[in-house]
């Protein structure tokens, strides 16, 4: 994976070149698993038709790397329309003129075979765009971010299981329940991570007061005591648009779990099992997870509390790219890439560890903070308003850390996700954290 330091070209293009492959060998498994009409179905109103997902892919590597690098005219400027996500919402979208399954499967592998006669002969370098290979890292991601999607919408898809994987591997230590991160400045954001995006930039100083947080995430085992102490019947807990939310939902437990005889179950992928007590809390909205954090007398991290324990190293005073420090992620250090089709049990991967000892940041289960979703001091769009800057505001909530679902080059300690409060099909879960005050 790309770090700071990779710069000759040919070494870029090679990576390049095998993220590129990565992304597509995801994106066709997670449409070649299904027949066409599964493809061109809707199984559920938040999400596309599979086959719209594949077309976009395609359509915005043709936008960004043939068009906007390359100089290339259109190939088919009439799809275009169809292929903005701004022009019509998810629901929308299966009623639309689509390309069938076979026609998006060849629409993508046209593009991307120019795509790699493009990057043959590219500097990369010399435009800001090309610098570093920009334009390239961020389709990568946006490949890898719709297989995430994907994946999402094969978990809300009815019938049997289309996709498999093994369980992650099982190595939780017993471990205090959170740990103290002392008073002090830390780097938040960065301007040397090559391919982050625009929302991850400017690095800026940010102070913050002593806070306790918790080692690993919140386990399904925890929140069902919160389930079983009424936590869902309580105002208390919620604050008034959550309790609003509840009532009108129903909300009673995490989505895709239900009660079979004293013993709550879930459906995972199409197969329904028990509950596991010790994996983290999956499929929760921020306001489950902000009354079930108010109820253990806690409350959910900021935005900053997270990414300083992630990242901030006591020792140098520097912010690294992830919790174990500047290494590109390996199977030893987290649950990223759909490798596994859920979270490990808490207190797992003690190599991905932070050096304030904390547990599980980076893959598993995105994690929702208690902040809105802003740019940065000094923000600036790049290279288009409508990745990030469209849904600054206080409508959406930040997550962060990435899941099992994200891919390594998706992922690192500066990235940041966000949603609307009331969604929980996505692969979120949570930890809490308190202030630390006189204490500390
Ligand atoms: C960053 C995950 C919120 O899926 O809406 C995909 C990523 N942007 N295509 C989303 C994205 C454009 C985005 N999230
Ligand atoms: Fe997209």
């Amino acid at each position: 994976m790309l770090n700071a330091d990779t710069t000759d070209p040919a070494v870029l293009r090679e990576l390049i070149a095998g993220e590129l492959a990565a992304a597509r060998e995801r994106t066709g498994r997670l449409t070649d698993c299904v027949e066409d009409d599964e493809l061109v179905a809707q199984h559920s109103p938040l999400m596309s038709p599979l086959v719209w997902d594949l077309a976009h892919i395609g359509n915005q590597e043709e936008l960004w790397l043939l068009r906007n690098v390359g100089g290339r005219d259109p190939m088919h400027p009439e799809i275009d329309p169809l292929y903005d996500a701004f022009e019509h919402p998810r629901s929308e979208r299966p009623s639309l003129p689509l390309l069938p399954p076979k026609e998006a499967r060849g629409y993508a592998h046209d593009v991307r075979g120019r795509v790699l006669d493009l990057l043959a002969a590219s500097p990369l370098e010399g435009s800001p765009l090309l610098d570093a290979g920009f334009a390239f890292g961020m389709i990568v991601q946006h490949e890898q971010q719709h297989d995430e999607t994907m994946l999402i919408t094969h978990q809300l898809r009815k019938g049997p299981a289309a996709l498999t994987a093994p369980a992650p591997p099982d190595h939780a230590d017993r471990l205090p329940a959170e740990v103290l991160v002392p008073a002090g400045p830390f780097t938040m954001g960065t301007d040397t991570e090559p391919w982050a995006l625009d929302n991850e930039r400017p690095a800026h100083r940010v102070e913050l007061p002593a806070y306790w947080l918790d080692t690993a995430p919140v386990s399904n085992a925890a929140y069902q005591v919160f389930i079983a102490d009424g936590g869902y019947d309580d105002p208390r807990w919620w604050t008034e648009r959550g309790w609003a939310h509840r009532q009108q939902a129903g909300l009673a437990a995490p989505l895709f779990w239900s009660l079979d005889g004293g013993q709550w179950m879930r459906r995972r992928f199409g197969t329904l099992e028990p509950v596991p007590p010790r994996e983290p809390v999956l499929h929760v909205s921020w306001y489950e997870a902000d009354a079930y954090a108010r109820w253990a007398g806690r409350r959910l991290p900021t935005e900053a509390e997270w990414e300083k324990a992630a990242r901030h190293d006591p020792a140098t005073g520097r912010s690294r790219r992830f919790p174990w420090g500047d290494e590109s992620p390996t199977p030893a250090h987290a649950n990223l890439g759909q490798q596994h089709l859920q979270p490990a049990p808490v207190g797992s991967y003690p190599a991905g560890q932070s050096p304030y000892g904390v547990r599980q940041l980076i893959g598993d289960v995105w994690e929702w903070t208690s902040s809105d979703f802003h740019g940065y001091p000094g923000f600036r769009v790049w290279p288009y308003k409508e990745y990030s800057e469209v849904f600054f505001g206080p409508e959406y909530k930040v997550l962060r850390g990435g899941s099992f679902a994200v891919a390594p080059v998706a992922c690192r300690g500066t990235f940041r996700n966000w949603d609307y409060p009331v969604r929980r099909q996505i692969f979120s879960g949570f930890r809490t954290a308190r202030d630390a005050g006189e204490e500390a």
